[in-house]
């Protein structure tokens, strides 16, 4: 169990990292850019999760600096990149109760130097019902200055319908459940279809997460799907490993 006072140290010693998973256009097979996954490795050597620090975070206040630290190493890390690659950054629920988000994000942005059109943020749909008039405040704010936004996990949630007509969103990520088990089961196939087609209808990009298998990333280029990710197109890496190969996918 983790307390309060490890992450603290973590923080100052900057041992939470991102870690970068490549978003593949999934009809050219180009890497169009790098969704950042933050990573705590401890001085032992062993890995933590952000599902369990980033919840320790928020509630021990220490979210908007861990945040900070990780958008700033991000964004620097984005810079070395060809210039046509994004990056794609998470942001929990609880942070988007946080008026004043939007506007830290782009003064990070600017600090560092990176164009607010490379940067997509994901959030979720409980983040925006969470507290809806904070969030479009937040959204707004990052919109207006060029960043993208993605709805992430999508399906997963309580109203996703409703809220694609509340917001305009750049992207939907089509969460990794559907994926997994499409190819077995005809009605979840139907789903990706659909959802697919709302895209194509509200112009919005569609990414599918969870894409592990050769059959699965198939169906998908069949059905039309804008954008891939998953172990099979490449796992989380640090960005060290990124250097060499990021400009051509597979
Ligand atoms: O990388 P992994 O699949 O273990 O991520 C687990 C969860 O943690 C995902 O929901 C992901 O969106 C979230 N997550 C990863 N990195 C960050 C981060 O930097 N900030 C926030 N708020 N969530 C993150
Ligand atoms: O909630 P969000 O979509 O941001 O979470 C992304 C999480 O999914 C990260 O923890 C990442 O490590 C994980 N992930 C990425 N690709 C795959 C995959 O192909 N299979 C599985 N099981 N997890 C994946
Ligand atoms: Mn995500
Ligand atoms: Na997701």
């Amino acid at each position: 169990i983790r307390v309060e006072a490890d992450l603290r140290a973590a923080i100052r010693k900057a041992e939470i990292v991102p870690y970068y998973q490549p978003l593949v256009d999934l009809k050219t097979n180009k890497i169009i850019g790098f969704e950042a996954l933050a990573r705590w490795k401890t001085a032992s050597g062993e890995f933590i999760p952000p599902n369990e620090f980033i919840p320790v975070a928020e509630e021990a206040g220490l979210i908007v600096e861990l945040t900070d630290q990780l958008l700033r190493r991000a964004c620097t890390d984005a810079l070395s990149w060809p210039s046509e690659l994004v990056l794609s950054f998470n942001l929990s629920p609880i942070q988007l109760s946080d008026r004043l988000l939007g506007l830290r994000i782009l003064k990070i942005l600017g600090d560092v130097g990176l164009p607010a059109h490379r940067v997509e943020l994901e959030v979720t749909e409980s983040a925006i019902i969470q507290d809806a008039v904070t969030a479009r405040i937040v959204l707004d704010d990052l919109v207006n200055a060029g960043v993208r936004i993605a709805l992430d996990d999508f399906g997963t949630g309580y109203s996703s319908l409703s809220q694609l007509s509340n917001y305009r969103f750049d992207k939907i990520k089509i969460d990794r459940s559907f994926v997994a088990s499409f190819e077995t089961n005809d009605k979840q196939d139907k789903v990706i279809k659909a959802i697919i087609a709302l895209g194509a209808g509200l112009g919005v990009t569609i990414t599918a997460e969870g894409i592990e298998e050769e059959s699965q990333l198939q169906r998908l280029q069949d059905l039309g799907c804008d954008i891939g990710q998953g172990y099979l197109l490449g796992r989380p890496a640090p960005a060290e490993m990124l250097a060499a190969d990021h400009v051509s996918a597979r």
